[in-house]
């Protein structure tokens, strides 16, 4: 009989998953953990099998997730890498396994862009330069404005381009002044420590603080009131991210102003996975939108915050 049909149903082949292999940096703040909320969340509804690992902040322990990634071949791998510094060997080596890369929040610095296809992260330049508009529209009418600044990580895509927002904005007037800027990790631990120390050394001529994040600024609160004054009041506080602890703060009066970074970066990076697998060609670099809070909004944000 010629022509038989074959009328037995084939399966189709069952379409593999995205493999994303993520390095994180850690879990330092309330920020980092929205971060890895938004990411975990995002893969999950994206279908993206998310091969996790957490560094504790240590560059060392990054370099061996994106060993174990390349080893497990997964198809795409992205990094929030914890410093600007040292990426070069660890990057060529992805480069060499045929596996695209994606810089997520922070950015490697790199002489060869190939390394990577694309960074997704906010502009911490623009904060930096959003917290110095900030202290001058608040203090301008002062003088001898004596300010402190609590820098996250040192070396971090942040600290680098928050410090140098800031600094490019208040270098003009000679009547605001940075006595003393020290890192503390992003971490409420070390931003209670460092504050203590400058109330400590100079405790009478702060009038400003600028921490670039909230968990620095809430230690920070801490050691400042221990010290017997007011954060808010003796002393004005500017700080990054936008976290809802930070309003709450912010309702009471202790910080006078956040400027928002935005955490949820989920959906972002795993649109970018699948476009990357699709073909498609991603920009260089993706800029999260954010904005600036004060307190006269903090009542109507506290408990609107998704972090
Ligand atoms: C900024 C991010 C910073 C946050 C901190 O995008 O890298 O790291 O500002 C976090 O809270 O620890």
């Amino acid at each position: 009989v010629k022509n038989v049909v074959n009328l037995t149903y084939q399966e189709p082949a069952p379409v593999r998953k995205i493999v994303l292999g993520f390095s994180q940096l850690g879990s330092e703040s309330a920020w980092r953990n929205a971060n890895t909320m938004s990411i975990r969340e995002a893969a999950e509804e994206a279908g993206i099998e998310l091969h996790f690992e957490n560094a504790d902040q240590s560059q060392t322990k990054q370099f061996e997730a994106i060993r174990s990634f390349i080893k497990q071949k997964v198809d795409v791998i992205a990094i929030a890498p914890v410093i600007e510094s040292g990426w070069e060997p660890i990057l060529k080596e992805v480069k060499q396994a045929g596996i695209p890369l994606i810089m997520l929040d922070r950015l490697a610095n790199v002489s060869d862009p190939s390394l990577y296809v694309t960074y997704i992260g906010s502009d911490f330049y623009e904060e930096g330069r959003k917290a110095g508009k900030y202290v001058i529209d608040k203090m301008s009418s002062k003088d001898n404005i004596g300010i402190v600044e609590l820098v996250g990580t040192e070396g971090s895509t942040p600290s680098i381009a928050r410090g140098k927002g800031f600094r490019d904005v208040i270098k003009d007037r000679a009547n605001f002044k940075i006595l003393k800027s020290e890192p503390a990790d992003f971490t409420f631990e070390q931003g209670k420590k460092v504050m203590k120390s400058f109330l400590t050394k100079m405790g009478g001529e702060i009038r400003v603080l600028y921490s670039h994040n909230d968990d620095m600024a809430l230690g920070a609160i801490e050691a400042i009131e221990e010290y017997g004054l007011r954060p808010g009041k003796d002393i004005i506080i500017i700080s990054v991210d936008g976290t809802n602890k930070a309003f709450e703060k912010m309702a009471q009066g202790k910080i006078n102003s956040v400027v928002e970074c935005n955490p949820l970066l989920g959906p972002n990076l795993m649109q970018a996975v699948n476009e990357l697998i699709q073909g498609r060609s991603l920009p260089k670099r993706i800029v999260t939108p954010e904005s600036v809070f004060t307190e006269t909004m903090a009542e109507a944000e506290v408990g609107k915050r998704k972090y």
